[in-house]
């Protein structure tokens, strides 16, 4: 009998990492499942990735990044946001870059500076 409760306990910190951390601003995103190392803001990430698609209008790009340990995060693809497009001159769909991302509360990730691979 107590070792049925013990798994279940298990199973369900398992399958609900959010079940131990009670964190329920952080749902807005996939990414709150990956970290909950979210506090920290301001701090720019450091990451490599390959562009996909440049948004100047709507102050968007897509990027496919490896893993970005500081955020707790492993590779994927997904949208950034810019505040200033100009830093987005420099590259264009296709390119590997070095880029920065700033965390400014749930689910607001911005791309702060990035640059072509060396
Ligand atoms: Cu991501």
């Amino acid at each position: 009998m107590k070792h049925t409760i013990s798994i279940g306990l298990l199973f369900l910190s398992l399958c609900y990492p959010g079940f131990s951390q009670a964190s329920e601003k952080d749902q807005s995103m996939d990414h709150s499942k990956m970290s909950g190392a979210h506090e920290m803001s301001a701090q720019a990430h450091k990451a490599q990735g390959v562009v996909n698609k440049i948004d100047l209008q709507n102050k968007k790009i897509n990027l496919t990044h490896g893993p970005i340990k500081s955020l707790g995060w492993s590779g994927m693809t997904m949208d950034f946001q810019v505040k200033d497009t100009a830093i987005l001159k420099h590259v264009k769909a296709g390119q590997k870059v070095d880029f920065e991302v700033v965390n400014e509360g749930p689910g607001k990730y911005f791309v702060t500076d990035i640059t072509p691979a060396k």
